[in-house]
């Protein structure tokens, strides 16, 4: 790979996108069809609580129940409809039966969902990177984006898989329970090869920002640093979150120089220095969601409390953001930002919100530096 493939994005690229921010004209948002409780492996469960460990062993490799699925499409579809209208054209992944049981010579497993492409795909400029997921369960989520990927590829995008993991049982410790607070952080994954979620990265043009997680290690963030060479900088930024997994409800860029950080998990004083320039702002604390049609959300979500911080950006003004977290539209409001509220809890089940739920593909923007 050339660094001018990164520099600009040949017009018309199919696949552009520097930033969180720049104008938003093309996105993938996931699929709920098919979507099928994750594996009971140590690397999915390792943050339920003993009892629930135990319960989920049956339920795991089910599909999700009706339930779950028909509220969360209802509002998957509105999602979608206000993208569409505010003038981004919007495509999904393919159906994929989740439910079949694949091999590798090491291991076998169920799949997952299509829920979230964000966590498995990175857009860097004109290349689509597939990341190497750390868990056996996601393994063969490409599946569902292949006919897109082929398409843009087709139309001159580049696109890129990292070294497929090997997912041994040697890269888990099957022991393994987050840290109490305030001790060292340690994680599921070892360094035996590279993994990374591109979930765990977020970019600001010329630099992207990637946490360590319970799906990405050093190594992985290694081939990445290598892979995209001297054009971009990848900073490491230090969450406290005793079970990290995913950049996208702690470390929040929103614009050119402003900055959402989770209160919880990120400090200011710990943030790369480079963002001394920037307007950093923690965010509120999220509102409870309301009791009622919301209390099997409640038991069911995959995702922390902290998802309010899991906004999508159609611009550097307007900003899709969760119609249940009042404190959210007014904090962002009173940053200036045009707020776009849309429901979306009953989403969470399947692992995430607008950002997770998304992958832009193009966005109008050149790229540059920020810092
Ligand atoms: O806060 O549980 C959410 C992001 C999932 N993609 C959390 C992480």
């Amino acid at each position: 790979m050339t660094d001018t493939a990164h520099d600009s994005c040949d017009d018309p690229s199919p696949v552009c996108s520097y930033t969180e921010w720049d104008p938003l004209e093309e996105i993938i948002v996931g699929r709920l069809d098919g979507a099928v409780l994750p594996s009971s492996h140590i690397a999915v469960t390792y943050r339920f609580p003993p009892v629930r460990r135990l319960l989920y062993r049956v339920a795991a490799g089910h599909r999700y129940p009706g339930l779950l699925v028909r509220p969360a499409r209802r509002q998957l579809d509105e999602f979608m409809r206000i993208l569409e209208e505010e003038g981004v054209t919007v495509r999904q992944p393919d159906a994929v039966r989740w439910r079949t049981v694949f091999k590798t010579p090491l291991w076998r497993s169920r799949g997952f969902c299509s829920a979230c492409p964000r966590d498995g795909f990175l857009v860097v400029g004109n290349e689509i990177i597939e990341s190497p997921m750390a868990w056996r369960t996601r393994h063969f989520e490409g599946l569902a984006y292949r006919r897109l990927f082929q398409m843009y590829f087709d139309r001159g995008a580049h696109w890129t898989a990292a070294p497929r993991p090997e997912l041994a049982d040697a890269l888990y410790d099957r022991h393994y329970r987050p840290p109490p607070a305030g001790r060292p952080q340690r994680y599921v994954i070892n360094e035996s090869e590279p993994v990374f979620d591109a979930a765990d990265l977020t970019r600001c043009g010329r630099d992207l920002f990637v946490q360590r997680s319970n799906v990405t290690n050093a190594k992985g963030i290694d081939w990445l640093r290598g892979h995209l060479g001297d054009t971009y900088r990848i900073h490491e930024v230090e969450t406290t979150c005793p079970n990290p997994m995913h950049i996208d409800s702690t470390f929040v860029p929103l614009a050119p120089g402003k900055l959402m950080i989770n209160p919880a998990w990120m400090r200011s004083e710990s943030l790369p220095p480079l963002f001394k320039s920037w307007e950093v702002r923690t965010a509120p604390d999220p509102d409870p969601l309301p009791r009622g049609a919301l209390d099997l959300v409640r038991w069911t979500s995959m995702v922390s409390k902290w998802i309010n911080l899991n906004v999508l950006m159609l611009d550097e003004r307007r900003v899709i953001v969760e119609e249940t977290q009042g404190s959210m539209i007014r904090f962002l409001r009173d940053w200036g930002f045009e707020t776009i509220p849309c429901a979306f809890m009953h989403y969470t089940p399947f692992g995430g919100s607008f950002h997770c739920a998304t992958l832009d593909v193009r966005r109008r923007g050149e790229l540059q530096s920020y810092f």
